[in-house]
């Protein structure tokens, strides 16, 4: 999703202090408490055919994204509280954002600071360490976590300071994908990330970007990039991470746009440079993303039809047809645009019913975060948590 958000200033709103200390999922159980014992995350999730699987048996892969848990300066005990909120709607899974670039420090959580052409990751309190808290705090609820390392939007810097930083300002968007200097500033970001969570089987899956495309916001694409750009792409850094880290899956993290050229509707047509056949064909992705957005993506005349279409289309002609996973990795619409208990109860019932692996909603609320709502956060006590709780059961149900 385009998040259209400013970055979090110290100071404001609803900001917390930045983590002092890290959290202990692994505190001893006292035989004089009556606590509940921290959920047990062992094992790493694979690929079974059309299914994912968990030591052996099946994963239901369903919950909320929360791109907000890594940057806005949550506690430990905020994070905790909010993947709590999650588990208790049922949610196995969360998705969450491994990235935010910078040229200078915000004085708040960041990942990456550049200086001219040169970054540097941030290991400290108020980075990967940071991000340690949020792992914790997911396995302390049993909530594993797809990581998303980069962003094709411009929010938390994304792939357009790579190219910015390294090219100079103007170049296309597209740079990010094929020149050799930035493929390589990526893949060390990323070698960084991935090498200090192999062992950790809380993640899921390692995603190479959020919703990839041939333009960016504010830079434009160059007139070579095509879906084969992305592909070619997607191709190497996925083998990369496999040649790294052989315990987690590999995930890209596009929209799911087809690439018919002559299809009436532009998402169909390969305009953006995408290709989700292709990219879920790739042998060192193990499952297939697509996200949807009927409003976004002017799909208004029929909005709940053509998520209809979408989510079969999707498991007719990408998870079947590879014999992979195929998950619906994000999907919203704003109360002003169209009922959300309407129109996720008709979603939920086609990912069920159609077969689609299983689903991620955007988004999860935390009342500790208000200032990341973008419209279609999910809070506790509402219809909709309600209806994200009932799904949640009814898809472990299917199996
Ligand atoms: C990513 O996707 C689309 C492609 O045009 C674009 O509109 C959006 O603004 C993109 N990205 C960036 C860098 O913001
Ligand atoms: C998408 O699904 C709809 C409904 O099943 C179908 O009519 C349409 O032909 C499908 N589109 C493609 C490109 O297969």
């Amino acid at each position: 999703l385009n998040l259209f958000l400013t970055r979090c200033i110290p100071g404001t709103g609803t900001v917390t202090a930045p983590p002092t200390s890290t959290v202990s999922s692994t505190t001893t159980k006292s035989t004089s408490t009556v606590s509940t014992p921290p959920p047990v995350v062992t094992g790493f999730v694979k690929t079974n055919g059309q299914k994912f699987e968990l030591n052996g048996a099946d994963y239901t892969l369903v919950g909320l994204n929360s791109y907000w848990v890594g940057l806005m300066n949550l506690s430990p005990a905020a994070m905790v509280s909010a993947f709590g909120d999650m588990a208790a709607a049922g949610a196995t899974t969360s998705r969450t954002w491994a990235f935010d670039e910078v040229t200078s420090d915000p004085g708040i959580a960041y990942y990456q600071i550049w200086n001219g052409a040169t970054p540097t990751v941030n290991t400290g309190a108020n980075g990967l360490e940071n991000f340690d808290n949020v792992v914790a705090a997911a396995k302390a609820n049993g909530i594993r976590l797809i990581v998303t390392l980069t962003n094709n939007w411009s929010d938390y810097g994304g792939s357009d300071v790579y190219v910015t930083q390294i090219l100079g300002a103007g170049q296309p968007h597209d740079f990010f994908y094929s020149n050799a200097k930035v493929v390589a500033a990526y893949k060390n970001y990323v070698e960084t990330f991935v090498k200090r969570y192999v062992n950790e089987p809380t993640i899921l899956a390692w995603e190479l970007m959020n919703e990839p495309r041939c333009a960016g916001s504010s830079s434009s694409a160059s007139a070579n990039c095509t879906p084969a750009t992305i592909t070619s792409w997607a191709t190497e850094m996925s083998a990369f991470i496999k040649s790294i880290d052989s315990n987690h899956l590999v995930s890209v993290g596009d929209e799911g746009f087809f690439n018919l050229p002559g299809n009436a509707n532009f998402l169909y047509a390969g305009g953006m440079g995408v290709d989700n056949v292709a990219l879920t064909a790739i042998d060192t992705i193990d499952f297939g993303t697509f996200h949807m957005y009927p409003f976004s993506w002017a799909q208004t005349a029929d909005p709940l039809g053509f998520g209809d279409d979408w989510i079969a289309n999707h498991t007719v002609l990408v998870q079947k047809a590879f014999n992979k996973p195929v998950i619906l990795e994000e999907f919203g619409v704003l109360e002003s645009q169209l009922d959300q208990v309407t129109a996720y109860s008709e979603w939920y019932n086609d990912v069920i019913t159609d077969g689609l692996a299983g689903d991620l909603i955007w988004q999860a609320g935390s009342t500790s975060v208000t200032n990341a709502n973008d419209g279609d956060m999910v809070f506790p006590g509402t219809s909709v948590y309600t209806l994200v709780t009932q799904h949640a059961a009814a898809l472990k149900k299917r199996g």
